[in-house]
């Protein structure tokens, strides 16, 4: 090496470390904060910020307005603030919030029939020892196909009440958390119906009632962060993100979206994979090329994730699904889908339907081989589909048993 190549290399270094230490500016912290170019379409909550601290955290923080954000806590602590963005609505994946309690020319289980759910239940692959998250709209506790599922967390139900017994900053969560109502367990309304209809799909228990759940011996971690319209926030998305994952669960069952960015949500879900937690997501009900018209998240293109576009009963397609070649990687049954809600039964439709198939068929992969990792069982649904022409990475649609066969084979 000569004295020139090392005095080039000493002065890339010392640019390097005055980068590193150079004063942070609020717009290079905060992009949204000026009334400047940058373009994050769709609507914003103008007094609630989400803040990625350097430490990796993500916080909410509410204040009178974007100004008086700025300057009474962004400015103070700038240096330990890595990003800031606005907060955003999401919604429900649901096609129609109106619901049938009835259906024409529809068996009540041809989603479990088509992906052919049985071949696992009769090996007694029942999703036993598996905790899934339902981060959505309210579960009903007490539906006696859900209840018997409901993850105890032993340290609360066996603790004090009114203390938080585990320390997770959680008062009394002896199975979930209500992240709309900042209560442990969710108010819960007739019209109210979309967390309950998911939560059965995955996991119904199957000696309490009719519905056959796809892992009916899975144990379920519900987050509710919606309101009973099924509207919702993601910074509350992200708590309730965080809040199933520190509860031990492998999957996490997301049936909503629509926000067109969020590096705070990113970041999140990026996460999940070094915990092994697998995020399937409700590919949108617009019937829109992810490609062209991206939103979050399910366009994400993140190793934890999977996305799932929509079928109908003749396996056609359903019109109504988003696509994508790059985004959507397989498809599941998402018309007509009969499943529990508060007080019973009802019809739903949507790709928020589709996702807990896909979730359920997750939990039974880790039940018949615990020791799979993430990138496993991901390849595993991904590798087994029935191909067909959709408009999705894999062409095809969910097959419980091929998908059984495959984490075998990938898992001996
Ligand atoms: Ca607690």
């Amino acid at each position: 090496m000569d004295v020139r190549a090392i005095k080039v290399s000493g002065l890339l270094i010392s640019l390097l470390v005055m980068a590193a230490c150079s004063q942070k500016s609020v717009s290079g912290t905060f992009p949204e904060s000026g009334n400047s170019a940058f373009a994050c379409d769709g609507f914003k909550i103008e007094n609630r910020f989400l803040v990625e601290w350097e430490d990796g955290r993500i916080t909410t923080v509410e204040a009178e307005n974007k100004n008086v954000f700025i300057e009474k806590f962004l400015k103070p602590q700038l240096d330990q603030i890595r990003y800031v963005e606005f907060d955003r609505p999401v919604w429900l994946n649901q096609e129609d919030m109106q619901f049938e309690t009835t259906a024409i020319g529809t068996q009540t289980t041809w989603g479990q029939a088509m992906i052919e759910a049985d071949s696992a239940w009769n090996q007694g692959v029942r999703g036993q020892g598996v905790k899934v998250g339902v981060v959505d709209a309210a579960v009903d506790y007490t539906h006696p196909q859900l209840s018997p599922r409901l993850d105890a967390n032993t340290a609360e139900i066996n603790g004090q009440g009114g203390v938080d017994d585990d320390g997770n900053g959680y008062v009394d969560d002896k199975y979930g958390w209500d992240f709309y109502g900042n209560k442990p367990q969710p108010t819960i309304t007739s019209g109210n119906v979309h967390g309950s209809h998911v939560a059965g799909i995955i996991l119904a228990d199957h000696n309490t009632g009719t519905l056959p759940g796809i892992a009916p011996r899975a144990s379920l971690v519900p987050a509710n962060f919606m309101d009973q319209g099924g509207g919702g926030t993601l910074g509350a998305a992200i708590n309730a993100i965080n809040y199933v994952s520190s509860r031990g669960v492998k999957v996490i069952n997301a049936s909503w979206g629509g926000t067109y960015c969020s590096s705070s949500l990113k970041n999140t879900v990026r996460a999940l994979e070094q915990k092994g937690i697998l995020f399937v997501v409700a590919a949108g009900n617009e019937g829109n090329d992810l490609d062209i018209q991206p939103e979050f998240p399910a366009a994400f293109d993140l190793p934890a994730q999977l996305t799932i576009g929509a079928t109908r009963s003749s396996d056609f397609f359903a019109g109504f699904s988003n696509s994508s070649y790059k985004y959507v990687h397989l498809a599941a049954p998402g018309d007509q889908i009969y499943s529990t809600v508060p007080g019973g039964y009802a019809y739903l439709s949507g790709t928020s339907m589709a996702a807990p198939f896909v979730s359920g068929t997750a939990a039974l992969l880790w039940s018949a081989k615990p020791q799979a990792t993430l990138a496993q069982i991901r390849q595993a649904l991904m590798n087994s589909v029935d191909v067909k022409d959709y408009r999705v990475m894999t062409r095809g649609r969910l097959n419980v048993r091929k998908a059984l066969d495959e984490i075998r084979r990938l898992v001996p």
